[in-house]
């Protein structure tokens, strides 16, 4: 890939801007909008529902124009014309990065491997739409002729956070008598937890594997099998209350599921990007397969619009722009997800994996180690409740965090004057972390001398305020979408692979050398470090006396 040949840091743009921040690191956000009372307007941008305020950065037009003029050098055109395309972009491990082919409309054509891989999806999505359709209606019998109350998808990282962050975002579309919970930790209280209250005549498990080897989601697998055997007494209760999501067929039948249950995905879908593949069948479950095609449409749309619109006014385009701006030259660690939506609640920690899974990587492309910062951490809590927390960091504290606000212009559930105030909040975040308090401002108000300098507000902390018109499924297509296409921004700036993940597969490797040296009847022969063989013997003999 030519444009990760040259580190990043070493390109005419990247030092242009490096110059370009020493003029306006200084310039604060008061200064900027005194001087263009059409700013707010003006540094603005739209697309799939989503409006997009990105005027309280600490950007001027020569900033935006050099950020701009960095992703044309990185070739993000290129970038983003061969991920559509179906090359062969994941190059560690050799795969196509197809997330878009996955809510390509019927009829459209994307080729991997010589062969149109849409009709394919079409085909699952119709199944896993049948299947959905059977269970909601009740038609969808347990082994002893009960219908399915409760749905429990089994599965762990990507196979696990777009479900369950789908499944909190789009609750309010949910079928309300239908339970939906999610197994995803290796620690038996989770299984334990989610199950303790069901009938599991009543409850179907959804296996969420694409490799149906890892060991957490195989271990509960094995578990929740177990569970429904016992209770049902028979073995051929699996084939009534057990599907399987996976690529990988030979598994799913070595655990017992009929390969006519199982749902298939391709390997050209990341597991953090597969939450609108057949891993969503439990969303589809939950908010029906017309809600779910309005997500598709919504993920379509800005699809589409990262395709095809001009970087100045491509919302993704501007949001990785942003990102690298604060990361790579104001030196800023983290960035705040705060969306003033309770609905959106596990958001951020399904956008801590999309981020920071994908860009958390310390060598480009070519596999050089580079020299300058990669993906930054993001983290955050839904509005308002962070406002009573950690927000005082934010406004007050010696750390730049620019924070991603995300609302809605009309609420799911209509209370009074609740959101009024909710998002009279929102809008008021913002604006205090860009202009903040002078100490005059502060005195004026009657403030003491000596108390003047703890109420002071520096201000000039940047925001992005995304708003759109109510959490639909829809929109929130378009929002992961957003996040998705961002990621891809920043990684192609970075030049870095934003689709493998081996510090993943290390772990998954880690445990199993000393899985067997707990659980030896024997005292076992430890190589380890002597930290770890105490922790390892400490273990075993607190094991022994339990
Ligand atoms: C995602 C990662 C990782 C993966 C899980 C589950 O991009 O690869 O989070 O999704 O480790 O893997 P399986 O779906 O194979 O069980």
């Amino acid at each position: 890939m030519a444009p990760s040949q040259k580190s990043v840091a070493e390109t005419p743009a990247w030092q242009a801007l490096a110059k370009h921040f020493e003029q306006v690191r200084g310039i604060h956000l008061r200064e900027l909008f005194a001087a263009d009372n059409t700013r707010g307007e003006r540094m603005t941008a739209e697309a799939a529902g989503l409006y997009f305020d990105y005027s309280k950065h600490r950007v001027t037009d020569e900033t935006m124009k050099l950020l701009l003029a960095l992703a044309e050098a990185r070739g993000l055109r290129e970038r983003i014309d061969a991920m559509f395309r179906g090359d062969k972009i994941n190059a560690t491990e050799k795969r196509a990065v197809l997330h878009t082919a996955l809510r390509a409309p019927r009829g459209a054509s994307v080729v991997v491997d010589g062969q149109n891989v849409v009709p394919e999806v079409h085909a699952t999505l119709d199944r896993m739409a049948e299947f959905s359709r059977r269970v909601r209606d009740g038609e969808w019998k347990g082994h002893t002729g009960r219908r399915i109350r409760a749905v429990i998808n089994i599965g762990i990282g990507g196979s696990d956070l777009g479900p369950v962050m789908a499944y909190e975002a789009l609750h309010h579309y949910s079928m309300r008598d239908l339970t939906v919970r999610f197994v995803s930790n290796v620690d038996g209280t989770d299984f334990a937890e989610a199950t303790r209250d069901l009938d599991a005549a009543e409850t179907l498990f959804i296996i969420s594997s694409k490799t149906f080897t890892t060991l957490e989601t195989m271990t509960n697998a094995h578990s929740a099998r177990d569970w429904s055997v016992r209770a049902l007494g028979d073995e051929k209760a699996v084939a009534r209350h057990f599907v399987a999501v996976s690529t990988n067929a030979a598994e799913v039948v070595k655990f017992g599921i009929d390969t006519a249950n199982m749902f298939g995905f391709w390997d050209w879908v990341g597991g953090r990007y597969s939450m609108d593949s057949a891993i969503g069948l439990s969303t589809m479950i939950a908010i029906g397969p017309e809600n779910f095609t309005a997500m598709l449409e919504g993920f379509r749309a800005l699809d589409e619009h990262f395709r095809a619109a001009p970087f100045e006014r491509n919302l993704p385009v501007l949001m990785g722009l942003l990102a690298v701006w604060y990361n790579n030259f104001f030196g800023a660690e983290t960035v705040a997800v705060l969306p003033y939506e309770q609905y959106l609640k596990r958001f951020p920690a399904y956008l801590q994996q999309l981020t920071m899974e994908s860009n958390g990587k310390h060598v480009t492309l070519d596999g050089a180690v580079v020299n300058y910062q990669t993906g930054p951490i993001f983290w955050g809590e839904p509005g308002t409740n962070g406002q009573h927390s950690f927000y005082q960091m934010i406004h007050q504290g010696t750390k730049l965090i620019p924070c991603d606000f995300i609302a809605f212009d009309e609420p799911l559930n209509p209370l009074g004057r609740h959101h009024d105030l909710l998002i009279a909040n929102v809008i008021a975040q913002g604006e205090a972390l860009a202009f903040g308090k002078t100490a005059e401002q502060v005195k004026a108000e009657g403030a003491p001398d000596w108390l003047a300098p703890h109420r002071t507000f520096e201000g000039n902390r940047p925001s992005t305020t995304i708003m759109a018109r109510r959490l639909s499924p829809a929109t929130l297509g378009a929002l992961v979408a957003l996040y998705e296409h961002s990621v891809f921004t920043q990684g192609s700036i970075w030049g870095v692979n934003s689709f493998d993940q081996w510090g993943v597969e290390l772990g998954k490797a880690l445990a199993q050398k000393i899985i067997p040296e707990l659980e030896a009847a024997n005292e076992p022969a430890l190589n380890h470090d002597s930290s770890t063989a105490a922790l390892i013997r400490r273990y075993r003999k607190a094991r022994r006396k339990a």
